[in-house]
């Protein structure tokens, strides 16, 4: 029997993508995998999905309908141009390999360039939703050519996490876009869950409430406009029990964050694109800076406040620290997207930022009911420049203005990180100010360097002699 659709690597990800596919009508699905034991395992295990097993790269194309389709979920790097040369191999012009690991999208567009020569469609796509996304339903990010979308498109959305009676899969744009998409999709998650982090720190420090406890505020949480995946397991995560011990979970785990390299593309791409991302970048190095127990070791002692803190009022200190996460949250979000736009713009990809909140709506691990906002935000504005400046956000705004000042100042003044807090905040006023110093760093540039500068009251591009006799001549542009 003809598969419709195969997948390449049946490890965690790939297996369960495969399943799902082949949960769903009309679809038969062939399987391969570099280490045939595992083929055969998976066949074994679960009869009821009807795959085509094979042996061999030219066994797997001979099982593919024409045009033949292929999704690889196999380590990102170097398995992933293994995969991709021995498709090309036994594949034809008009066929389509799909890439859904983690690639690095500079990657893609590279592999995208190379594949398109042979007249092979090549798709880039990001999967979100871990292990029980691929099995369920996760959001699912797709670049590529318009052509490959035809076929895919029906495949991708019988099987994507549904959110309010939509797919949550898009074509995204061209070549690396949805490589792209998931990677800022990956810093977005990486600023949610430590501005978490810096909410539980300092609801912790500040009322002294158990994990349990502070469970239970999240919990809370979860049922408000804060609702999203990661609140909700963060509630799960500071209720568990160490078996061993008899403590929180949470207070015997070791206290240095892993990172698979995903937050800290999306900072380094933000940087060559000259994006402000914050808010993200603060994630990733606090994770960064929780891994260095050598360094943490020698600052104990560092001096630090005289007082100890305790919040007079816990339940409107909790409020606050709320409010401050909920507009930290949609600064980090805004950053997210304004990245997002700015890659579009440098890769000539047309993406709808509206349809990218939307399909993270389902499956995926930043799924949260605000999306829905951004997405309302761009259908009513599709070229707004600052998401963060939307009406509905404005409002939110208002109301959490004076609590997130509050809390940035509190944790500066007791000593608690809170550096996604506060840089978001940093962010925000920066934005939102008249003038900025910006003018000093210039007349400094101009001085060392004769980097020239912009006047407000004429154009034209100015240097003073700064060592002749100061005076002030036009100059050529030099930025
Ligand atoms: P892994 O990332 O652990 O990759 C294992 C698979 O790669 C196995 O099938 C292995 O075959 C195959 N492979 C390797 Br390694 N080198 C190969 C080569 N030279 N030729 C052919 N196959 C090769 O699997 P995973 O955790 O299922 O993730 C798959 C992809 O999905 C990754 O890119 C990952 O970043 C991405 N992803 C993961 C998640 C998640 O939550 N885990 C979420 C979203 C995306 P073998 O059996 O013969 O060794």
């Amino acid at each position: 029997q003809a598969a419709n659709i195969g997948v390449v690597g049946l490890a965690v990800m790939g297996s369960n993508l495969a399943r799902n596919l082949a949960s769903r009508e009309g679809n038969t699905v062939a399987v391969f995998n570099r280490t045939h034991a595992k083929t055969e395992e998976l066949v074994a295990e679960h009869p009821e999905a009807g795959f085509v097993s094979t042996a061999s790269y030219e066994e797997f194309a001979a099982a593919l309908q024409k045009p033949r389709t292929a999704i690889i979920m196999v380590k990102a790097g170097g398995p992933t141009d293994a995969v991709i040369d021995a498709l090309v191999e036994v594949f034809e012009p008009g066929d389509i390999i799909v890439d859904g690991g983690n690639s690095l999208f500079t990657d893609t567009i590279r592999r995208e360039k190379a594949v398109r020569e042979t007249g092979i469609n090549y798709v880039g796509m990001g999967v979100s939703g871990g292990e029980e996304g691929a099995l369920l339903g996760p959001s699912l990010m797709p670049g590529g050519s318009d052509e490959s979308w035809i076929t895919l498109g029906p495949i991708l959305r019988s099987i994507a996490a549904i959110a309010e009676g939509e797919p949550c899969v898009t074509h995204v744009g061209h070549d690396g876009a949805g490589h792209f998409v998931k990677m800022v999709h990956n810093g977005i998650e990486y600023a949610d869950m430590q501005l978490i982090a810096e909410a539980y720190d300092l609801i912790r420090r500040g009322t002294g409430k158990s994990p349990a406890e502070i469970a239970e505020v999240f919990a809370e949480w979860n049922k408000g406009e804060l609702e999203s995946y990661l609140i909700e397991i963060t509630a799960e995560v500071l209720r568990q029990v160490d078996a061993a011990t008899g403590q929180p979970l949470v207070d015997v785990i070791l206290d240095q964050a892993g990172a698979k390299g995903t937050g800290a593309w999306t900072v380094q791409t933000a940087l060559s694109l000259g994006t402000p991302v914050s808010g993200i970048a603060e994630a990733t190095f606090a994770r960064s800076l929780s891994s260095h127990p050598e360094q943490r070791e020698i600052s104990r002692d560092l001096p630090g406040p005289t007082e100890g803190f305790t919040a007079q009022d816990p339940d409107a200190f909790i409020e606050q620290v709320r409010l401050a996460l909920y507009a930290s949250k949609i600064v980090a979000y805004s950053q997210g997207f304004d990245e997002i736009r700015a890659g579009a713009a440098e890769y000539d990809w047309n993406i709808d930022l509206g349809k990218i909140a939307a399909i993270w709506r389902g499956g995926c691990i930043i799924r949260a009911r605000f999306l829905n906002r951004i997405t309302d935000a761009y259908s009513e504005t599709p070229d707004l420049p600052v998401l963060l400046t939307a009406p509905f956000f404005v409002d939110v705004f208002t109301r959490a203005q004076d609590a997130w000042r509050e809390i940035v100042a509190t944790s500066a003044k007791v000593g608690i990180p809170a550096p996604a807090f506060s840089s978001s905040l940093a962010y925000y006023d920066g934005l939102r100010a008249e003038r900025l110093p910006a003018a000093l760093i210039q007349g400094q540039r101009d001085f060392f360097g004769a980097h020239t500068y912009k006047r407000i009251d004429k154009p034209g591009t100015f240097h003073t002699l700064w060592s002749g006799d100061r005076t002030e001549i036009e100059a050529e542009d030099t930025h």
